[in-house]
């Protein structure tokens, strides 16, 4: 089988390489990937001779028409990613997220081939800390920020293009992602590698929103599962329940690196911040039958850890230039 994996060198993307290289001799990927501020070219360099990559936009129809056409399957991570960007500058999310949506749902609609569309929790706006609800595919969309506006925006094309136009496609929304290869921009990632280099972790507001993490290799697992096993035309959330608070994110990371609980910094929140994110998982458990493999989120944080500390020479040269942009826009608080 014949994979085209858009975004493939950015976080998500390039773990589903790596993992799909390392469990299926049964298929071939070619990577498309714009290598924006967001992809590390170290993380797929290991594989390369393995893989085609090719430097790319997928807004760029002739050549999008020209990969689709070779492949069997289109995976699409592609995406402008960050919250904080999108509130800073919402230009390229909208042309990434929609227009190049759009762009590779007109290809695989010409060549009639499969897509996965890979999107987010984000897309149901959010939650009271005390709801007992949590979002199932049946959850209205309401996004809150540019970033999860045009993911929205981007799954609705792809619906449209099902029912209007009859392309075979499904879509997955995740909860919030963690583990390898991460961008340093990200909430994860961020404060570990501000452990590792003296810096104070920074909690935006109160430090009480709670996102309900997953390791990556088990969103990537769900996607194959949903590729193979689901429904063409059909929405599946994936989840592992996994609703933790940042603050005991944090709490968590210092001390697994031997720093006190509190010794954290409180900045400027994010604008829209959205409080809560949880996800109920029940169909693609029930239907499909995948199940996660990190069911224990302290294990999983452990093992990250000690990835960002035993590679740093993937994240260290970057490390700077993160921190720098933040500083503009952030305020430690009293
Ligand atoms: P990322 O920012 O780490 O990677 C995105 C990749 O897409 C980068 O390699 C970048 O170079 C590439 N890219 C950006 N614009 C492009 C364009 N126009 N053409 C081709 N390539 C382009 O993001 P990620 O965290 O790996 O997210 C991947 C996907 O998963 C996104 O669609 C995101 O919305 C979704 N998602 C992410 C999370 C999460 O927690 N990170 C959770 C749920 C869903
Ligand atoms: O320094 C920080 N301090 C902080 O308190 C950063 C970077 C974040 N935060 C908070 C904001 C969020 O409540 O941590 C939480 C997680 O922040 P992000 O890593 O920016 O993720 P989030 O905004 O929740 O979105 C992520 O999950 C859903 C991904 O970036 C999206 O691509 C995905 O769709």
């Amino acid at each position: 089988m014949q994979v085209l994996v858009t975004g493939g060198a950015g976080f998500i993307g390039a773990n589903f390489t790596l993992r799909t290289l390392a469990t299926r001799d049964d298929v071939q990927l070619t990577v498309l990937d714009k290598f924006t501020y967001a992809a590390n070219p170290a993380t797929l360099e290991p594989v390369s001779a393995r893989i085609t990559v090719i430097r790319g936009d997928i807004g760029d129809a002739a050549l999008v028409d020209r990969l689709v056409a070779d492949s069997d399957l289109v995976v699409n991570f592609a995406a402008e990613s960050h919250n904080d960007n999108s509130l800073a500058d919402p230009s390229a999310f909208v042309q990434t997220n929609l227009v190049g949506t759009y762009t590779l749902l007109e290809a695989v609609r010409r060549h009639r081939v499969r897509l996965h569309h890979i999107s987010t929790d984000e897309v149901y706006g959010d939650l009271d800390l005390d709801d007992p609800a949590r979002f199932t595919e049946e959850t209205a969309y309401n996004p809150s920020s540019p970033y999860s506006s045009t993911k929205a925006g981007s799954d609705l094309l792809v619906r449209a293009w099902v029912r209007s136009f009859g392309v075979e496609a499904t879509i997955s929304n995740c909860s919030n992602n963690y583990g390898p290869y991460q961008h340093l921009e990200k909430f994860i990632p961020r404060q570990i590698t501000n452990v590792l280099t003296g810096v104070r972790p920074k909690l935006y507001g109160d430090g009480l929103n709670v996102r309900d993490w997953i390791h990556v290799d088990d969103h990537n697992d769900a996607v194959w599962t949903i590729i193979e096993r689901g429904q063409l035309g059909e929405t599946y959330l994936i989840g592992a329940d996994g609703e933790v608070n940042n603050r005991t994110v944090v709490e968590s990371i210092l001390v697994a690196l031997g720093q006190p609980a509190d010794a954290f910094d409180f900045v400027t929140d994010r604008a829209g911040h959205d409080r809560r994110y949880a996800i109920d998982a029940t169909r693609l458990r029930d239907e499909l039958g995948w199940t996660p493999t990190y069911t224990d989120f302290a294990s999983g944080l452990a093992a990250t850890i000690d990835w960002y500390r035993d590679n740093r020479e993937w994240w260290a040269p970057h490390k700077a230039g993160v921190e720098a942009d933040y500083a503009r826009t952030q305020q430690i608080l009293d």
